[in-house]
């Protein structure tokens, strides 16, 4: 029975989990979640990330944003914003619930690990969705015009600023989930999904011990590039790796990953660039736009890991 640890951030990491959560059962397969992007809004604790796979792997999701979820009703915002409240971060009705209910629960002092695996238990989600640390961690964006919450930077101010860096305040301090560091013993293998490298897998690998857990562990590591063809699927990578001066190529993403790589999968449209990649890579199509596209990726990924790991 194979031992999986699928690290994921927001909508692109969670398309490939949804494939790898239909191959392995919850024994076979749990997910670190970035909670970098949590921040607290209207008096809420929302956990972005966390709650895009939680809707990704109970079905939920909005299909066309991939965050939020699907069949949503708008009254609480629409009046919030008539009643001049913040309405620029779009919280469904349905969606609010569950902020509130984590908002509870966190208050009530269970950890977010908690927190996830009651809400996602109630979902209908046998898999473990793991929080990279119950410790806070905020992602904070440097640019010109000064450092700017992670939300307020992707979806206030619509990813416009120009990056100059990224901080991961409190990651010095936060401790690894331990159900992670569990998960590892005896792992046969780390799927680094085609997330934000900077946002979305840098926060998690800014986490003292965690790095060097992954880096120690015998389980091959592999990621999934997501730039594909020079832009990033989803998101503002590409963007981000212009203005950091970084080519906004797949090959770049694997330098990013540095040593911490084994393996390293692009799509065929990057086939040129394999060369350039100092581990083994895998070229096969990665850009997922259906559920068999899901699963056929998490397939050739988990039968890499395979070869890697022989
Ligand atoms: N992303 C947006 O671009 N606009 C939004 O209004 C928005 C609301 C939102 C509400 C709940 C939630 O769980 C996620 C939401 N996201 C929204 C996505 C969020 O900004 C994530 O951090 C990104 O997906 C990056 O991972």
């Amino acid at each position: 029975m194979p031992r999986i640890l699928a690290i994921t951030g927001g909508v692109g990491g969670a398309k490939l989990a949804l494939g790898l959560s239909r191959l392995l059962g919850p024994d076979e397969v749990a997910f670190a979640v970035n909670t970098g992007d949590d921040f607290e809004h209207l008096g809420l604790e929302i956990c972005p990330d966390l709650d895009t796979l939680i809707y990704t792997l109970s079905g939920l999701a909005n299909p066309d944003t991939g965050w939020g979820r699907r069949d949503e009703t708008w009254g609480f915002l629409d009046t919030l914003d008539t009643l001049g409240g913040e309405a620029w971060f779009r919280l469904g009705d349905h969606d609010l619930a569950l902020h509130v209910r984590r908002t509870e629960m966190l208050r009530d002092g269970a950890t977010r690990t908690a927190a996830a695996a009651e809400i996602a238990g109630r979902l209908g989600i046998a898999h473990r969705l793991l929080p990279m640390s119950d410790d806070p961690v905020r992602t904070l964006v440097h640019t010109a015009g000064g450092p700017l919450a992670f939300q307020h930077y992707f979806v206030r101010d619509r990813c416009e600023p120009a990056v100059t860096g990224f901080e991961f305040r409190g990651a010095d301090r936060a401790r690894p989930n331990p159900a992670i560091v569990d998960w590892l013993e005896g792992a046969d293998g780390v799927v680094i999904c085609p997330s934000n490298p900077f946002v979305s897998v840098d926060p998690m690998l800014s986490i003292p011990g965690l790095r060097q857990a992954l880096m120690d562990s015998p389980a091959p590591v592999v990621a999934v590039s997501p730039i594909v063809g020079g832009a990033a699927l989803k998101g503002p990578a590409a963007k981000m790796m212009a203005e950091l001066e970084l080519p906004a190529r797949a090959d770049q993403v694997a330098r990013h990953y540095g040593e911490l790589l084994d393996g390293f999968v692009m799509d065929q449209q990057d086939a040129d660039l394999a060369g350039g990649v100092a581990v083994e890579t895998l070229v096969t199509q990665t850009v997922m736009r259906t559920l068999e596209d899901r699963v056929a990726l998490a397939e050739a990924v988990l039968a890499f890991c395979d070869r890697l790991k022989r």
